[in-house]
């Protein structure tokens, strides 16, 4: 009983190093943060994520300690106006691309730590369904303003 129990042991562990965290089948480019000035203090990121698995999988949360405050939003449509709500996840689907760009996904920075400036790289984390996180070091870009669906009505 005790070796079954050692070898079910050794088992689980085996598994456990055969099966690749989120973190490495997901890769990130184009991330930015975008400029604000600097009496502004939400401002948002933005990035390319690509998930090279055979299956499906998700941002469940991000960090920063540029922000007090890091969710996860999408824009919506109500009432032909543009509006941002949070949401509980960022899927990835399998073999394919989630684009986060300014009017769709995104990553919201809420309550600015300092002022964001183009010489600082910005360090945000993603955390991934099982787990496993990806810090990455985001510029710092401008972005044109798309008419009145700015992101300052929040
Ligand atoms: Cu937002």
């Amino acid at each position: 009983m005790k070796l079954n129990l050692l070898t079910a042991g050794l088992l689980m562990s085996l598994s456990l190093v055969v099966q690749a965290a989120v973190s490495d089948q997901i890769t990130v480019k184009d991330a930015f943060v975008r400029e604000v000035p600097p009496n502004q203090t939400i401002s948002a990121a933005f990035m390319t994520l690509h998930n090279n698995d055979m299956s499906d999988h998700k941002v469940v949360n991000a960090t920063s300690p540029a922000a007090k405050v890091v969710e996860l939003h999408t824009h919506t449509h109500e009432n032909g106006m543009m509006k941002m709500r949070q949401i509980p996840q960022i899927d990835l689907p399998a073999g394919s691309e989630a684009m986060l760009k300014p009017g769709g996904l995104h990553i919201m920075l809420i309550d600015l730590t300092a002022p964001l400036s183009s010489e600082k790289m910005v360090p945000v984390t993603l955390k991934f369904e099982d787990g496993s996180e990806k810090t990455l070091e985001l510029p710092v870009k401008s972005v044109k303003p798309m008419g009145n669906m700015g992101h300052m009505k929040h």
